[in-house]
């Protein structure tokens, strides 16, 4: 019968850390949009609305920051969401025969944002 300090298997971290460690929160990424000429401005607001869930203010915002900036955050999401976001965007741009990228990075690289 292994004893709880057993458990550590050599890694000096114990069950307790591991367990602590498992329920810290996950590491969030930042959903970017990049700007471009041709992309309609319509099309972007309904894409933040659609696929980030924003208001037609909030997407309207997010939308002209990133005409005038050249990108900006849609939203900020755990890894696998941050990449189904991004994949979204891509589709639905594509299928519209629209430009518009979008890319993710970590919320906690201090030379991003
Ligand atoms: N710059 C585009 C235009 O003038 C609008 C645009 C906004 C495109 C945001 C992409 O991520 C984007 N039609």
């Amino acid at each position: 019968m292994p004893t709880r300090r057993d458990e550590e298997n050599e890694t000096g971290v114990s069950l307790r850390e591991r367990e602590e460690k498992k329920l810290k929160r996950p590491r969030m990424y930042r959903v970017i949009l990049h700007n471009d000429d041709y992309t309609p401005m319509d099309f972007v607001v309904r894409l933040l609305e659609s696929v980030f869930h924003r208001t037609e203010s909030e997407a309207t915002a997010i939308m002209l920051h990133v005409h005038n900036h050249g990108a900006g955050v849609a939203g900020v999401y755990t890894h696998e969401i941050a990449e189904t976001k991004v994949a979204q965007v891509h589709l639905l741009a594509r299928k519209n025969d629209h430009p518009l990228m979008a890319s993710m990075e970590p919320e906690d690289d201090d030379d991003a944002q």
